[in-house]
């Protein structure tokens, strides 16, 4: 007897809803659901093997607990009693900041990775933390909080109305997207272009969305904020710098003008390998274009400028008079926003609060950069106490984080450490308890923090398309249990932990005037939540208390979780809409053109004006059926093309004497490792690229398929101690490397 139901696509950005087949317990298949609000039908091949995600077999059934060295079954009784005997005496012996905390990258895609993990931090006070943020868009957040004041304001290209599009260092045709949540984003491009719009691609490899593009870049890795600060540059010169309704909200221009005075296309030229003449067409075609998005991902981030970068590709919007206009890049307003306060000054970003305790590296937005992390636990100072227990949720930073192998090592000298995780891999191994959350059509679906992101304003809600099966914990309950053993409360009831955020929440926003709800009795509105359980209850609290709620009662038509499961396809909230000066928290409650930290590092970059390294540089790639580490243990999703190569060009091939498909040891200032080739010219030359994720070969996992096509693991390559140093974020690209054949 089989059965379909709804649910929200957790394997990518682009939050696509699809329509499972279920049959018994069981999805057996897996459509777009053409009814959804914003997906409309869209599914890539990812989504469509979401019923071999949710059955592999590998996946844990049960808790695991280290006996006697090695890990077993256990009761969640047991494992979480375990837990509270691992964490409790290093927080009480060493203090709270000796527990560190890693979270991974699917905790943006669950509703449990959204609701507790803040909630963990504040009850512990560790500044350990360590995110997947950190090797990702920390530049964004860093460029974001300085010019606005707020890290998470992050403007979102228009994709549906723009007229022009430049693309910097993202390959949406392979990622579906990303800080861009935009279901069937290849279908968006091709719209773009349909509407007689122009799409501009800087890669140095020629991806698939490069070959959409009306120009293709292929610039030299890690120099994308010379050549568009050399744009900057060009559009002030040029006098084609026009803010339009946007120059009451921004200061700054004319300092800013000044310090890009001496970034001029002649002069980043070489460094960047763009001629000049180029430089200047993709600065004159921006400002010429009536409405243009700039947006830089993956590529303009990861590398040692990354902060600089992305900051640059919101000035290029800013002078362009781009930014918050339809067609140019503009600020979500998701149902779960906090209710939007009135515009004026705020109380700005501060960055460097604290400081790691080995490097020094400041924080950024509470993190401590994930490529620190191995030094963390195994260095000792006279500053603290390294990091003796961890705890990590949805993180495979063994993998995902360089300098892998001496992580690898550091993890197994832990007092303590638990992961939540549904696969014993790279990293969980070396856990303690792992604690496995149901598969994903076991758990309910909200996308917290991609609707802050995505490129409609939309808001979704699907409940668990299948009961929980019998031993299995929901990942909110393990959090909450979790919570309250890591905190000295083990064995309280975790419906507590819903409560105490719900009656801290609605007392706050009480106490609020610009609230909804100002003056009311919080326990009285606690009573009115609905919701089957504590999360469903704080998501109808938030949805009642934010910018499209219905304040309790106060705006009838407004939403509410009801609303919600009255919508199973989702409900439509409008294009994206020019809000500010709104969103701007800055001290001066203008956007800050020029702030002090960015000027602060323009000498840094103006110093990589002149340097041309003369080896080969390695990159990464994304591929369409690939997610970072872990999906390598579906058949479905592996194989064919998407391989663990090293992607060479043929001059580079020839020159080194590398043969397509044979093995080529490749060497990087963190280690080496040793990968087969792939003579391609999708990579520009003086370029090799080289997947992450892979390198499953470890022992004491359990990822039987991966492990037979294992792959190496690019991060061990990498060396941790290179950073954009104001964000923290790790240097993934445009790495030096050395290639030798393998005879
Ligand atoms: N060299 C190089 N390295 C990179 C990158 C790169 O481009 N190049 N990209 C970086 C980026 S952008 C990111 S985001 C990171 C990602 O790196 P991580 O944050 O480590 O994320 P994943 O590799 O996806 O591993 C996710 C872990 O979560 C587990 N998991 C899956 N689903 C769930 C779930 O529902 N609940 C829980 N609790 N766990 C789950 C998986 O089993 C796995 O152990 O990698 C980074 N590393
Ligand atoms: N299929 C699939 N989809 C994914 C993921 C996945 O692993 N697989 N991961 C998800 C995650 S966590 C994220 S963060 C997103 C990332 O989403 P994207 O940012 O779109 O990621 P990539 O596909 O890696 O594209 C990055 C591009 O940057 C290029 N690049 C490298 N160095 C430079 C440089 O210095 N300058 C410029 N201009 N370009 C450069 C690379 O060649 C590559 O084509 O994808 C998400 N979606
Ligand atoms: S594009 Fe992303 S969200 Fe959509 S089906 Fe594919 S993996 Fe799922
Ligand atoms: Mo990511």
């Amino acid at each position: 007897m089989s059965r379909t139901a709804l649910r929200i696509c957790p394997l990518c950005e682009a939050t696509c809803g699809l329509t499972l087949t279920v049959d018994g317990t069981r999805v057996t298949a897996a459509r777009g659901d053409r009814d959804d609000v914003f997906s409309r039908g869209f599914i890539c091949p990812k989504g469509a093997s979401f019923g071999a995600v949710d059955s592999d077999p590998d996946r844990l059934r049960a808790p695991l607990v280290r006996r006697d060295g090695e890990l077993r079954e256990a009761t969640w009784e047991e494992a979480f009693d375990a837990v509270a005997a691992g964490i409790r005496p290093v927080v009480e012996r060493h203090g709270p900041h000796a527990v560190g905390v890693v979270l991974g990258n699917p905790n943006v895609h669950t509703v449990a990775g959204a609701l507790y993990p803040p909630v963990l931090l504040g009850a512990l006070g560790t500044r350990s933390l360590f995110t997947a943020s950190t090797v990702d868009q920390m530049p964004k957040h860093v460029s974001s909080g300085l010019l606005y004041g707020d890290a998470n304001a992050i403007p979102v290209p228009d994709l549906d109305r723009t007229d022009h599009l430049l693309l910097i260092g993202a390959n949406p045709l392979e990622s579906n997207g990303s800080l861009c949540t935009a279901p069937d984003f290849p279908g968006r491009l091709k719209a773009l272009k349909a509407r007689g719009g122009t799409l501009t691609v800087i890669d140095p490899r020629r991806t698939r969305t490069a070959r959409l593009a009306d120009r293709h870049v292929a610039v030299r890795p890690g120099a994308d904020a010379l050549l568009l600060a050399a744009m900057a540059h060009v559009l002030f010169e040029e006098d084609l710098a026009d803010l339009g309704a946007l120059a009451p909200h921004v200061e700054g221009v004319e300092e800013l003008a000044a310090a890009l005075g001496d970034f001029t296309p002649e002069a980043v030229a070489g460094s960047c390998d763009v001629d000049a003449a180029t430089t200047r067409a993709l600065a004159r075609e921006l400002a010429a274009a009536p409405t243009a998005a700039v947006y830089g991902r993956i590529g303009s981030c990861t590398v040692p400028h990354g902060t600089l970068a992305s900051w640059l590709v919101d000035v290029l919007n800013i002078l362009t008079g781009n930014l918050d206009r339809p067609g140019g890049a503009l600020f979500p307003q998701a149902a779960t926003d906090k209710t939007p306060r009135p515009a004026g000054p705020g109380r700005g970003f501060a960055l460097g609060r604290w400081r790691s305790r080995v490097s020094g590296h400041p924080e950024a937005k509470g993190e401590l950069p994930l490529s620190a992390l191995a030094e963390e636990i195994d260095t000792a100072t006279d500053a603290g106490e390294p990091v003796r227990a961890l705890v990590a949720v949805a993180a495979n930073p063994v993998l995902s984080a360089p300098d892998g192998d001496r992580l690898d090592k550091a993890l197994d000298s832990l007092d303590f450490m638990v992961s939540v995780d549904p696969y014993l891999n790279e990293t969980s191994r070396h856990a303690h308890v792992v604690l496995p959350p149901p598969p994903p059509a076991q758990s309910p679906h909200h996308d917290f923090a991609f609707n802050t992101l995505a490129v409609r304003n939309q808001v979704r809600y699907t409940r668990p398309a299948v009961p929980l099966e019998p031993g299995r914990m929901a990942e909110t309950e393990i959090l909450a249990r979790l919570i309250l053993a890591a905190t000295g409360m083990h064995g309280a009831d975790p419906a507590a932990v819903d409560a105490m955020v719900v009656e801290q929440t609605l007392g706050k926003a009480v106490r609020d005037p610009h609230s909804p709800v100002h003056g009311r009795d919080p326990r009285d509105l606690a009573a009115r939540l609905t919701g089957e359980n504590g999360p469903e209850r704080r998501l109808d609290m938030m949805l009642r208390l934010g910018p499209y709620g219905d304040g309790f009662g106060a705006r009838p038509e407004g939403l509410s979780l009801q609303r919600l499961l009255d919508h199973p396809h989702g409900i439509d909230l409008g294009p994206l809409r020019p809000r500010l000066p709104q969103p701007l928290k800055t001290r001066s409650g203008k956007v800050e053109l020029l702030p002090e930290p960015i000027a602060g590092d323009l000498p840094r970059l103006r110093s990589a004006m002149d340097r041309r390294p003369a080896g080969l540089v390695l990159v990464g790639r994304r591929h369409l059926r690939s997610n970072n580490s872990w999906m390598h243990n579906i058949p479905a999703l592996t194989g064919g093309s998407n391989r663990c190569t090293l992607h060479i060009h043929p001059e580079d091939a020839e020159r080194l004497g590398v043969r397509d498909g044979a093995a080529v040891r490749v060497k990087g200032a963190g280690g080496e490792a040793t990968a087969p080739a792939e003579v391609t010219d999708t990579v520009r030359p003086g370029v090799v690229s080289l997947p992450h994720g892979w390198g499953h070969d470890r022992p004491g996992t359990r990822l039987t398929h991966a492990a037979t096509v294992p792959g190496t693991n690019v991060n061990q390559l990498l060396d941790g101690s290179l950073l954009d140093p104001l964000s923290g974020n790790a240097v993934l690209n445009g790495v030096p490397v050395v290639l030798t054949p393998v005879t």
